[in-house]
């Protein structure tokens, strides 16, 4: 494909405002009639709509059949050279859904018999469904009539307010929807099929009644009533935190296990993954409960924050997705543990998007080139998106974001926006200029702040001093100067925090906590009456996407790690010194006594101290992954970093084994069908200890099986076969197999149990997926199967993927070729598996780039498949 540029942006030359659509709806041949009413904004440009995997039937343009001499279909395009707008195009094409594994249009969930028909349009699925300007600028009316077999498909839904329904006489039947709200392509939607359903009714805060239906196969019904809790808080949620309030009659959700993204906000009509909307204590896990509240939130939102006002092209992606991600994290912060979800979302930041800015797929927020759009839903453009918007409700406080959000909708409202447009609202409404922020959209890379402190005990000051540095990215050999928020507050001796009064300010604006900005290389902070040297707490909730270089030493850190009144900061302290722990293993030297010891007396007392949040020492209890310990190293050994990562997180379990188990026991008696925030978070920290006490000492083998055998819910079940599996026990095989045989059938349990394996930190999990493959319950064709196993082990399971045989990535390159064929979209994100290879050692560097060459050799690469291989060789 070629390359696209956001510099070469130009409005549409055509537009479409209304959009009939009939649907002629079977499996193996659907008929698609569309018929657009089309206006020229450019007479001199010629009509040129995006089609593909099209077979056109007939055109017509004002009720005239047009010769094949007046149009021409290429494999992406139909052009029609004499067209003059405005104009109404009247086409037929037939699609075949059933043959669709790219699962992008119109395709089919399961089998031919059983199965239903649904849709995926973003980013650029619509034009596989009708001839469109399939573009995300061009806005227009939907109305739209699904017709099929009664029998077979006895449910139909499409976007909008439901406008009639009826028989054909011929056992097949009809509903008709239309959609007030003028909306891009990729927000279209239709479902068919036998479906069961659940549903309620909400009012909304404007007095609007709503039908909030969710559907799903009858097997999964029941699983949906979470779901449908999540979904009524959410919109209580939006109305009372932004005031957004929901816009149509109904509300309808759908789930699928064919899905390739999580999920899709089609306007009233989501689509889910089966993952992220079904939950209940038997076959979901707690983090399965939240990431459904999340899930449900976040597309939810988008009916705001993406719909309503929508992107104006794919460059501005994270528009929607940043605001959308940051309005989803504060969504799980008000209504379960803040700390928690601040220390996952960094973790995920760290894992994935630091990651990713290392390598030859860094790009900007918003990238100004993309040849393939679909492999931009990445790590950068949605967490570090996000955090750019939380970085800017820092700044502007809770109730400035708030008045420039509002500005926001009410300017942009029914239409296409950019990312200046929302920087001048943010700003216009709190009558600043936020342009320097535009930087952190356009530049990629993750920015290093170094932090130094000196105290002054004659003046009795204390200067920090900070500075920025960003590492050239692909296509960017020199960085600006960010403007790098970073909140701080100073504890003296006995853990309290001084009032923050720079040179110069009044005394009576001292705060305890505050945010400084950095907007330049470097710059230097003077607190005035600081009588002795305080500990300083830095970058606090994690208020910037940075990584953070202090030389605050250690016993500083560990009292932050002790008494830091931010959650977030207790565990980051802690994870500074596992950090500095881990440096010294690497290097092949004993780590530090004084340093451990301090170390392992802050998790201890946050796992002995009743008042700590539990889901906060389950945190501190669990150290960072190996790649995250990794980040910034070149050379990388993965063996070398998972032995260290090991006597570090050994040393942690032995140390602590009393401690641990008293209250491991302590904490045994829990409600095992409750899933509310305090129960989740006892149950977490019982499994973090559970899962401590068994790398500690193969003793404690007896509670893992205890608890596997007792367990009554997912969590428990699956924490136990994790500890069991982690200590290779004798009853590890008999315990896979009786998982299996439990939730034989369960397609979303039994992704977890290959995932479970396939994340093993053991070479050996290599052969065990090379197996696993194979089992019955294993299909290429799904997105959930792939990224379970050959996905969980190329991007989880950093020992293994790296054996230093290569037999790790020739398993995965095989897959993703295979699956090539099939999913390309899916193939493309297993390839970024491959995109660090320059940072690792040169044996396995030169394995890798064999991988990624033989993989581009390969003919009839898709499109998707060959951008990555192409940018990750580059
Ligand atoms: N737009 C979807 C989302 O919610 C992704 N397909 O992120
Ligand atoms: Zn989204």
């Amino acid at each position: 494909k070629p390359t696209r540029f956001l510099r070469d942006y130009r409005a549409p030359a055509w537009r479409i405002d209304d959009v009939e659509l009939v649907f002629d709806l079977d499996a193996a041949a659907t008929i698609v009639q569309a018929r657009l009413s089309l206006r020229q904004d450019d007479a001199a440009a010629p009509l040129e709509l995006d089609a593909e995997a099209l077979e056109l039937l007939e055109l017509r343009i004002d009720g005239r059949v047009l010769g094949a001499d007046e149009f021409s279909l290429a494999a992406d395009r139909l052009v029609v050279p004499g067209a003059r707008g405005p104009l109404v195009l009247e086409s037929r094409v037939r699609i075949a859904p059933e043959r669709n594994t790219a699962l992008q249009g119109l395709y089919l969930s399961g089998t031919r018999e059983q199965g239903f028909l649904l849709t995926q349009c973003e980013a650029e699925g619509f034009r596989r469904i009708t001839p469109f300007l399939d573009r995300s600028d061009v806005l227009a009316r939907y109305r739209v009539t699904l017709r099929a077999d009664r029998a077979r498909y006895p449910v139909l839904l499409a976007n909008g307010n439901a406008d009639g329904a009826g028989e054909l006489g011929d056992g097949r039947h009809w509903a008709r929807f239309v959609d007030p709200h003028p909306k891009p392509s990729y927000l279209f939607a239709l479902v068919a099929g036998r479906l069961e359903s659940i549903e309620r009714t909400f009012v909304t805060a404007e007095g609007r009644r709503v039908r909030l239906v969710i559907h799903a196969e009858a097997d999964a019904i029941g699983r949906c009533g979470w779901a449908m809790q999540c979904l009524e808080q959410a919109m209580r949620w939006d109305e009372e935190r932004f005031g957004r309030c929901y816009d149509l009659d109904a509300f309808h959700v759908v789930a699928t296990h064919d899905f390739t993204m999580g999920a899709m906000e089609n306007k009233g009509l989501n689509i889910f993954n089966a993952k992220y909307l079904l939950a209940d204590p038997a076959s979901a896990t707690d983090d399965d409960h939240r990431h459904v509240l999340a899930v449900v939130g976040h597309e939810y939102f988008h009916n705001w924050s993406g719909n309503r006002v929508t992107c104006r092209d794919w460059f501005q992606l994270c528009l929607k997705e940043g605001l959308t991600v940051y309005r989803e994290q504060e969504f799980e912060s008000d209504l379960a543990s803040r700390t928690l979800r601040r220390i996952e979302d960094v973790r995920l930041l760290w894992r994935a998007q630091f990651s990713e800015d290392a390598g030859p797929l860094a790009h900007p927020v918003r990238p100004d080139r993309y040849s393939e759009i679909n492999n931009f839903y990445t790590a950068t453009v949605y967490e570090k998106g996000a955090e750019i918007v939380r970085m800017l409700g820092v700044v502007l406080g809770r109730d400035g974001f708030r008045r420039g959000l509002d500005l926001y909708f009410a300017r942009h409202d029914g239409h296409a926006a950019t990312i200046e447009d929302f920087l001048a609202a943010l700003g216009d409404a709190n009558g600043v200029d936020l342009s320097p922020w535009l930087a952190w959209y356009e530049q990629a890379g993750t920015p290093e702040l170094r932090a130094s402190g000196r105290h002054d005990a004659r003046r009795r000051c204390y200067e920090l001093t900070l500075e920025q540095h960003t590492a050239p990215t692909p296509g960017q050999p020199h960085k600006r100067a960010l403007p790098i928020p970073v909140a701080i507050a100073l504890f003296d001796a006995a853990g309290r925090a001084l009032p923050l009064r720079l040179d110069g300010e009044d005394a009576d604006t001292a705060a305890h906590e505050r945010v400084l900005l950095l907007d330049r290389d470097a710059a230097t902070f003077r607190f005035a009456d600081i009588d002795e040297e305080p500990t300083p707490s830095l970058l606090r909730g994690f208020s910037a996407p940075v990584r953070l270089v202090q030389d605050t030493p250690p016993p500083a850190l560990a009292a932050l790690a002790r008494h830091d009144s931010d959650g977030f900061n207790r565990w980051f302290a802690g994870d500074a010194l596992v950090r500095r722990l881990f440096a010294q293993a690497l290097a092949g030297s004993e780590p530090d006594a004084a340093l451990f010891a301090a170390w392992t007396a802050c998790v201890g007392s946050a796992l002995d101290d009743p008042g700590v949040d539990p889901a906060l020492a389950a945190e501190m209890l669990t150290i960072a992954d190996a790649t995250s310990l990794a980040d910034g190293l070149a050379d990388i050994d993965p063996e070398a970093v998972h032995q260290a990562r090991a006597r570090i997180e050994t040393g942690l379990a032995v140390a602590l084994a009393s401690k641990l188990v008293r209250r491991h026991a302590a904490l045994g008696d829990l409600d095992d069908l409750a899933v509310d925030p305090a129960t989740q978070a006892r149950r977490r920290l019982r499994n973090a200890c559970l899962a401590a006490l068994c790398r500690a000492d193969a003793a404690h083998a007896p509670l893992a099986r205890a608890q596997y055998a007792r367990a009554r819910n997912l969590t428990d079940r699956l924490a136990a076969l994790g500890a069991l599996l982690g200590m290779r026990d004798t009853e590890a095989d008999a315990a896979l197999a009786d998982f299996a045989e439990r939730h034989a059938g369960d397609a979303l349990v039994l992704d977890k149990w290959f995932s479970l394996q396939a994340t093993e930190a053991d070479p050996r999990a290599c052969e065990r997926v090379a197996a696993l493959l194979v089992h019955p319950a294993f299909r290429w064709s799904n997105p959930n199967n792939v990224y379970a196993l050959p996905g969980a082990f190329a991007l989880r399971n950093p020992r293994a993927f790296h054996r230093v045989d290569g037999d790790g990535y020739r398993l995965v390159a095989d897959a993703i070729l295979r699956l090539d064929a099939l999913t390309p979209q899916v193939a493309a994100r297993l390839a970024t598996a491959f995109g660090a290879w320059r940072r690792y050692e040169p044996l396995r560097r030169a394995l890798m780039r064999r991988e990624l060459e033989r993989m581009l050799g390969r003919e009839r690469l898709s499109p998707d498949l060959a951008d990555i291989l192409g940018r990750s060789l580059a």
